[in-house]
């Protein structure tokens, strides 16, 4: 016998109203991509910048630099990226060239790379090195790439921009493995010749498309993700992953930095931040710098305001000279990844239960307890603001409350408060913002044994995939 379709369609609909279960929210707004959900999923990646500068100790090389000045006497990739992995990085990006214009790997577009170098006779390839390493450790491999170049004599012509393209092609054409991030820096200096070049972003953004339709794509203002906005590791305590980028540029036309650490709320393009930061005072590696590597209150203070603010942190630890990431930083690396575990090992809302209204079975107030990223508690369509009710297992000391929001449906959270239920009754703990991918609150240390998430204001019915609690006594 045939079933009626319409007959059919009715039938799962009485099923479905039985039970009580309801459809999942409609995605509100810019939504990520599925590679910028498992973008932002990574967390923390670490930075390397490499290159003549290790050796000179500029900042921006001049470009004239003699090839043979990079010369690692020790090169380990293999250290990077167990070092990265032990510090709990979920990927690498490698400056693969620097605004001097050299090359890590042996790029046919250019005379001013590794192959012209005395290092391994012209033989070597850190990007070889460095992505086989990243894929023996488990970690996703990203590069960066600058399109300004001071060494390169076609800088400042049109011709540079189909040169930069092919420079484009020899790293991502899949020699090297997929790549996970294309960085792009905005900076745009003079060349050799004294000019300056105007870039074809959209040349340049549709070739890393072609080549890795999976890489997540850096700029000032995306369009995968976006720059923070300043490099001292802080996200907006209000941040948006929508971006208005409409009349922006990366660069000099790009938004106020404000408004890169914050996001614009409902805007029509997602760019979620990516907060970029180095472990040493300078983007490359320094002697003199050895002992001003950032303390694990620092590191701890960067990860709540990038992590704990819904941005990615990426974080830059620069290899030496020999070719490995100084000792200090590795320690310092490890002394941070302790702190973090040791803060993060314990859920105290773990037992708890959880009240409040919900969009029906399936989106249950229950489901912000526990890691699963794809049970969520969701809302009524159109009802904007909810409270969640956690009856703590016992009395609980924390101080730090994350949030998550399902941010495949879209961000939506706008204001939210906590109140927690202590000896003297209900009290009003934190009055934030927005949510996202993940946010940290740090409050004062309290003993309670509830809690309310209070939604004050969404863009649309809220969802939460998860809350929890834990106690910070290092930061
Ligand atoms: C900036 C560059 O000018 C710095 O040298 C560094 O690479 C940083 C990550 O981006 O724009």
């Amino acid at each position: 016998m045939r079933i009626r379709p319409s007959i059919y369609v009715s039938f799962v609909f009485l099923v479905l109203l039985a039970a009580g279960c309801q459809s999942a929210p409609a995605p509100y707004g810019a939504c990520p991509t599925p590679a910028q959900v498992a973008w932002q999923q990574m967390e923390m990646n670490m930075f390397c910048h490499f290159g003549p500068n290790t050796f000179t100790g500029a900042e921006w090389g001049s470009g004239a630099e003699p090839e043979d000045v990079f010369n690692p006497s020790d090169l380990d990739c293999g250290q990077w990226a167990a070092t990265a992995r032990a510090a709990g990085f979920r990927g690498i990006i490698v400056t693969a060239k620097h605004h001097d214009g050299f090359c890590l790997w042996p790029s046919p577009e250019s005379r001013h790379t590794v192959a012209q170098s005395r290092w391994r006779d012209g033989r070597g390839d850190v990007l070889r090195e460095l992505s086989d390493a990243c894929a023996a450790e488990g970690l996703r491999f990203g590069i960066y790439i600058s399109p300004w170049d001071r060494n390169d004599p076609r800088y400042g012509s049109p011709a540079y921009n189909d040169a930069f393209v092919h420079t484009l092609e020899s790293v991502l054409d899949g020699r090297y493995g997929p790549v996970f991030e294309q960085w792009f820096d905005g900076a745009c200096g003079e060349g050799p010749t004294g000019r300056k070049q105007e870039y074809d972003w959209q040349l340049f953004n549709g070739t890393v498309a072609r080549l890795q339709p999976q890489a997540v794509i850096f700029s000032d203002v995306g369009p995968g993700c976006r720059w923070v906005g300043n490099e001292r590791g802080h996200a907006g305590r209000t941040n948006w992953s929508t971006l208005e980028v409409e009349g922006f540029t990366p660069g000099a036309g790009s938004p106020p930095v404000q408004v890169l650490g914050e996001g614009t709320p409902g805007a029509s393009h997602w760019a979620a931040a990516e907060t970029d930061v180095s472990i040493r005072p300078g983007w490359f590696w320094r002697a003199s710098e050895t002992e001003k590597v950032k303390s694990v209150r620092e590191l701890m203070q960067i990860y709540y305001e990038s992590v704990g603010r819904n941005s990615l942190l990426l974080l830059n630890v620069p290899p030496d000279t020999s070719g490995r990431i100084d000792t200090v930083d590795s320690l310092r690396l490890m002394e941070f990844r302790a702190a973090l575990d040791s803060v993060f090992a314990d859920d105290l809302a773990a037992g708890a239960t959880v009240s409040g209204p919900s969009r029906g079975r399936g989106f249950a107030p229950a489901n912000v307890l526990g890691t699963d990223y794809d049970r969520y508690w969701a809302m009524p369509d159109g009802e904007t603001a909810a409270v969640l009710t956690l009856s703590l297992d016992g009395k609980k000391t924390f101080n730090r409350v994350l949030l998550q929001e399902y941010i495949p449906l879209g961000q939506r959270i706008s204001a939210f408060h906590i109140e927690a239920l202590t000896d003297d009754g209900w009290r009003e703990i934190a009055r934030e913002t927005t949510v996202g991918y993940k946010r940290i609150v740090l409050t004062e240390t309290v003993s309670a044994t509830a809690l309310r998430v209070a939604v004050d204001e969404a863009l649309a019915c809220p969802t939460l995939t998860r809350v929890a609690l834990y106690c910070d006594s290092i930061f």
